[in-house]
């Protein structure tokens, strides 16, 4: 599956989460949605430039009363054959990933169990890649190392709906979230640019050896 990858690295962690946000703001999400490529992206959001960074505050917070609780594209369809598996998600962790160990297709239920908003990338790390993932998020580069396999959110005691993930592909995956701590339904919109750093720099992200 060919997806632009939202972002990756330390200096535009927080721009995944602003960029899902902006493409479900105030429209009725017919569609209009889209993925940012990662150009566009340091267009947008320059690196180094906190203080800028609220003027790309999202429209609204998917969490926020009457907001629709969804975040980004429309997730891609599980195959009909697809193993379904639920991920929680929580401050500052997730759990039941290692139910993706073994090579297949999956239909990826993300719950998060926790008190702020959370999100579920799951990527695919190059074959010919050996850095470490801790070393790898500090990059901003992540078309040139891995490419995205899934995408979920969930608000607060909510879960997405089933995602699907080809991972029938062995190698290394990586589960991140990069929502700013802090991010909570009561969070106003335009403080999502002001708020802490990506849950992934608080341990949100995960390993997955599959195969
Ligand atoms: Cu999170």
């Amino acid at each position: 599956m060919e997806r632009s990858i939202r972002t990756w690295g330390v200096a535009g962690l927080a721009v995944a989460f602003l960029v899902g946000m902006t493409g479900c703001g105030d429209d009725d999400g017919t569609g209009s949605a889209t993925t940012v490529a990662r150009d566009d992206v340091e267009q947008t959001v320059p690196a180094q430039d906190g203080d800028e960074q609220g003027q790309d505050a999202p429209d609204a917070n998917p969490c926020a009363p009457g907001e629709s609780g969804r975040l980004g594209p429309p997730a891609d369809e599980p195959a009909d054959d697809a193993t379904p598996v639920t991920i929680s998600g929580s401050e500052y962790e997730f759990s039941g990933q290692e139910a993706l160990s073994t090579p297949g297709e999956y239909a990826i239920t993300f719950t998060n169990t926790g008190n702020e908003l959370h999100e579920f990338v799951l990527m695919r790390i190059n074959d010919d890649e050996t850095r470490p993932v801790e070393e790898l998020l500090t990059q901003d580069n992540p078309e040139e190392f891995a490419s995205e396999v899934a995408f979920a959110f969930a608000c607060p005691g909510d879960s997405s709906d089933p995602v699907g993930a080809d991972m029938s592909e062995p190698g290394r995956y990586v589960a991140v979230c990069f929502i700013p701590v802090g991010s909570l339904p009561s969070t106003a919109a335009e403080e999502f640019g002001r708020l802490g750093p990506p849950h992934a720099m608080q341990g949100m992200v995960a390993e997955i050896q599959v195969g």
